[in-house]
């Protein structure tokens, strides 16, 4: 037998954020819930998520996804989403890719579809020229003015909210939100990340909150704001981020600043934008009012950058990747 395992994978991007989608060769994680399946993955197959994002073929910012059969006949596929250090609940630049993707397989046409992931269904609707909406879970924000005490910043406050992933979001501290300035914004968004825990500030059931989110103005004023993610990995999302939008449209909604079907433009720290919108589910936090779970909307766009096959070579001492 070959000692050379081949994958197929097709890359995009979304707003500038990379997606590397395994379409054969990947492991085998059974049958059921997917969010159960990413416990198989974690615990037998690592090394492949490593593989195929991490250097020497990928790099820290690549999202990788592995599509999975779905439970449910009405959903399209199931997906799990992975990073350099691990998996991610759910991810909304990933899941306008995996539209494209798709598209580009001559798996879908043009109009709504549904995927399972970890955090949930999403449906995405595909538009023309790489136009993609995705229906996100329902997002909620679960804390309001967190104060937490950041070592060599001082106290820092800001929201807890869910948006398919944990996210903590807060001003920019006066950092400008511009790719020259990647080291201090990633520094400061870390250092928040790293004493959350230490302050007690977790998600709702005791999660890690390992995405951090920063706002300011944005530069081109047809938008609404401009953002700053940290991803778990130490990578900063190039797009404004799917889950952190639609954290961030939780948060509003919940403060009374955006009524349904308000479009709100969130600009990334490379300019891309998403539009976003929710509308309200009476869930948790009260009948649909402020405060109360949202679905959000995110429209973007994304491209097929590649269509490659990797090669994971058992003799090859960084075959798995550098972790
Ligand atoms: O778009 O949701 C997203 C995302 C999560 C991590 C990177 N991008």
């Amino acid at each position: 037998m070959s000692p050379v395992q081949r994958v197929a994978v097709i890359d995009s991007h979304t707003a500038g954020e990379p997606t590397r989608i395994v379409i054969s060769g990947g492991p085998d994680l059974g049958y059921g819930p997917v969010a159960d399946r990413v416990g198989v993955f974690r615990d037998r197959f690592d090394s492949f998520r490593s593989a195929v994002v991490n250097e020497p073929r990928g790099h820290d910012a690549v999202v990788g996804a592995l599509i999975v059969p779905p439970v449910s006949a009405r959903a399209v596929c199931g997906v799990i989403f992975f990073n350099n250090v691990g998996y991610l609940r759910g991810c909304g630049h990933g899941t306008m890719g995996l539209a494209v993707t798709l598209a580009h397989l001559g798996r879908v046409g043009p109009g709504r579809h549904t995927v399972e992931t970890p955090s949930g269904d999403v449906a995405f609707e595909l538009g023309e020229g790489g136009r993609v909406s995705i229906e996100n879970v329902p997002s909620r924000r679960s804390r309001e003015s967190a104060r937490v005490d950041v070592p060599g910043y001082g106290t820092v406050i800001g929201d807890v909210a869910f948006g398919g992933n944990w996210f903590f979001l807060t001003d920019h501290r006066g950092i400008p939100l511009e790719r020259r300035r990647i080291e201090p914004l990633t520094a400061f968004a870390s250092a928040v990340r790293s004493a959350l825990p230490r302050g007690g500030i977790t998600g709702d059931d005791g999660s890690e909150i390992d995405h951090v989110e920063l706002f300011g103005p944005p530069a081109d004023p047809a938008n609404d704001a401009r953002n700053f993610v940290l991803c778990p990995g130490g990578a900063y999302d190039r797009s404004p981020c799917g889950t952190g939008t639609s954290a961030k449209l939780a948060c509003l909604h919940a403060e009374g600043k955006l009524p349904p079907d308000r479009v709100w433009r969130q600009e990334s720290v490379i300019g891309s934008v998403f539009e976003g919108r929710v509308r309200e589910t009476g869930g948790a936090g009260g009948a649909g009012g402020a405060g109360g779970a949202v679905i959000p909307t995110i429209t973007g766009s994304a491209f097929v950058t590649a269509e490659s096959t990797l090669l994971i070579d058992g003799r090859d001492p960084f075959g798995h990747g550098i972790p």
